[in-house]
């Protein structure tokens, strides 16, 4: 029996079989979760059909989070198969690429600034608050992905770094809000993996091969080990953790 049996949980954010959310699916899976997958866009639904199989899926449900009717649609879908939901894995992001690129301020605008902002942070709080009534009194947990531009200034990073910024004080302000009915939230700071999302962020390259000179254990880390801690924050071993960040990046952030 693995540590989150009996544990319903929902995973946003599949793309591909690199996608960290991949990693925390298939360890959820590993651990004896039964798991739901969202997708974004119809061209993703077959895709994430396959990956949801391997994982004895239950249902594939689309999602949006740019779009309220959808996330609407997408808890009332899960209401008709489960009577409660015991995690949300929130491992989406975006910011249009014209502001990944070079200087910050010479690149950002309001309209970058907005959607970054809307789709990488906003979206955490409104999945949240969709999936409350479900969540509510089953010591169930939030988890969501940030990483070290949120509290450096990393290049190229930009306005991402500051919706990750946002995105870990959301952690905070949703933990105290939903901590009174039971609910964790958590966010895992990854060091840098080559997924579709970072193909996005200007050279990409030169960031893993720093990491990999740079850091304590000199090697990048893999979505298995994002997995490996993100199952573990959802599962009843945290029930002692809300409101962190959790830094899974090989030791980088350590170093000065
Ligand atoms: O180095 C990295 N890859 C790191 C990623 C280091 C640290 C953190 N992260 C974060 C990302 O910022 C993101 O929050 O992890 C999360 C997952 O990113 P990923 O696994 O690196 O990227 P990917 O496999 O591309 O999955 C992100 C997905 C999107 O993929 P694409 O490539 O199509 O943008 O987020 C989803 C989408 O499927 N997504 C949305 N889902 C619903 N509604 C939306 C949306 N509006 N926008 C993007």
């Amino acid at each position: 029996m693995g540590f989150l049996s009996d544990k319903r949980i929902l995973i946003t954010g599949v793309a591909s079989n690199r996608s960290i959310a991949w990693g925390v699916a298939q360890a959820m899976h590993r651990e004896g979760a039964t798991l739901a997958f969202t997708y974004q866009g119809e061209k993703l639904k077959g895709r994430v059909e396959d990956l949801a199989s391997q994982c004895d899926a239950e249902f594939v449900i689309p999602l949006d989070v740019s779009n309220d009717e959808q996330i609407d649609n997408c808890f009332s879908a899960l209401g008709e198969h489960w009577d409660g939901l015991d995690g949300i894995v929130h491992s989406i992001a975006f910011a249009p690429k014209d502001q990944l690129e070079g200087d910050y301020v010479g690149c950002v605008t309001r309209e970058g600034f907005a959607a970054a902002h809307d789709i990488s942070s906003y979206s955490l709080a409104a999945l949240a608050k969709a999936g409350r009534p479900l969540m509510q009194g089953r010591n169930g947990a939030i988890l969501t992905m940030s990483y070290l531009g949120a509290v450096r200034a990393v290049p190229n990073y930009n306005v991402m770094g500051i919706a990750k910024a946002s995105l870990e004080a959301n952690v905070r302000y949703l933990a105290a809000s939903l901590g009174p009915e039971g609910t964790r939230v958590n966010a895992v700071s990854a060091g840098p993996i080559r997924t579709l999302a970072a193909a996005g962020i200007a050279d990409f390259r030169s960031m893993l091969k720093q990491v990999e000179e740079r850091t304590p254990l000199r090697r990048n880390v893999t979505i298995d080990e994002v997995g490996n801690a993100g199952a573990f924050l959802c599962s009843d071993l945290a029930s002692g953790i809300t409101g962190d960040v959790l830094y899974v990046d090989t030791g980088y952030h350590i170093l000065g």
